[in-house]
């Protein structure tokens, strides 16, 4: 395949589509495409010395605006950037409004691919508002694609796209079993239990707190919450009321998850929603099973050989779930299977090949 001058669009926070975004980017440069990311900031997890290039996303605001104008700003760049640097392709991630600026930057004339996430299909995607010009442009581009074959059924009913299902990637040299990092989160003797995410309700962070504390009456245990967001504080008062403040930690986001997630133990998940679950698989990668509410697509990515799954709001199972998997005598080989099943099943190169069978259908 000859050398691709690509654009992608991401968000450039905590969110795992921008992750999935950033990393694909640099995947493909390396790869020796020409790749520019489109993002109002640079993004959270690309490095200094990335060979993608960053193209900032105004959002011009005049006191006449309601509010900036994202959506008009971004068609507007895509449109001027893809001609100046001759873009083959533009591929955005998240459909909420990435499809509908880009569809409105160059209409069906120019190839385009989506990915979709997940709140882009089923809460925001389905929101009266946003719902009509997403469907147009979903329908009017080359190819979609999502994360899952859950959220690929979800688009199909409210889209009536046909996405193909590729799933998230994880780096395996990234994340890795780090058990020499333990130290650092937790005391001698005590089971390190961990869970990432930007906090939101959906993610059920308290939930998690409430699970911790019955598993912590049995076994000398401490959760580490990595990563920051709304719920933050009804998970420390939670933590409070129940009498387990000590042993659970707020740790800050941090650029580097890979030497906290490598550390632990398990990795629990309580989320109401959740279309892939990408903090979960880069826990499987780092060594660390999952134990998981059973929503979603994470059914298709914590399989029993490397997790649990609980059906939602059911704390004590999570709990009894747990426990059975810190006692069980097969830990340390579910810790093995859960790296070689990511490594495996998720491995970047696999991944990035299946995107570039979809650029090169796109361009046809
Ligand atoms: O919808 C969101 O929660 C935001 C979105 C994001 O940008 O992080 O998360 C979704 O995309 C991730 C990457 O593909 C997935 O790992 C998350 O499961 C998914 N979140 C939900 O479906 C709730």
């Amino acid at each position: 395949m000859r050398p691709l001058r690509l654009g992608l669009v991401a968000y450039p926070g905590l969110g795992g589509s921008g992750i999935v975004a950033t990393e694909l980017a640099e995947r493909l440069a390396r790869m020796g495409h020409q790749v520019y990311l489109f993002a109002t900031e640079r993004p959270f997890r690309l490095s200094r010395e990335s060979p993608v290039t960053y193209v900032p996303v105004d959002l011009p605001y005049y006191p006449v605006f309601p509010g900036p104008l994202y959506t008009l700003s971004l068609a507007g760049t895509l449109e001027r950037e893809a001609r100046r640097l001759g873009l083959d392709l533009v591929h955005t991630h998240y459909a909420i409004p990435h499809a509908a600026a880009a569809y409105l930057a160059f209409g069906e004339a120019f190839p385009l691919v989506h990915t979709l996430h997940g709140t882009d299909v089923s809460l925001l995607g389905m929101d009266p508002a946003f719902h009509g010009p997403t469907r147009r442009a979903l329908q009017a581009a080359r190819a979609t694609t999502a994360v899952s074959r859950a959220l690929a059924k979800e688009a199909e009913r409210a889209f009536g796209v046909r996405p193909r299902v590729i799933p998230n990637a994880v780096d395996p040299e990234r994340f890795r079993p780090r058990p020499e990092h333990k130290r650092r989160y937790a005391e001698e003797g005590e089971w390190l239990l961990l869970h990432a995410s930007n906090f939101r309700p959906i993610k059920r962070v308290p939930d998690l707190v409430r699970a911790f504390a019955k598993v912590r009456r049995r076994l000398p245990a401490r959760l580490l919450l990595l990563g920051k967001g709304p719920e933050e504080a009804e998970a420390r008062r939670v933590a409070e009321e129940l009498g387990v403040a000590p042993w659970v930690t707020f740790h800050p986001p941090t650029p580097h998850p890979e030497e906290v997630l490598g550390a632990g133990d398990l990795f629990l998940l309580a989320s109401e929603e959740e279309s892939f679950g990408q903090a979960a698989l880069e826990a499987l990668a780092s060594g660390v099973p999952v134990v998981a509410t059973a929503v979603g697509g994470v059914p298709e990515l914590v399989t029993p050989e490397v997790g649990r799954l609980v059906e939602l709001g059911d704390l004590e199972g999570f709990a009894q779930a747990v426990l059975e998997l810190l006692e069980s005598p097969d830990l340390k080989r579910m810790r093995e299977r859960a790296r070689e099943y990511a490594v495996e099943r998720f491995h970047p190169e696999r991944i990035t090949r299946e995107y570039l069978e979809v650029y090169q259908e796109a361009l046809g």
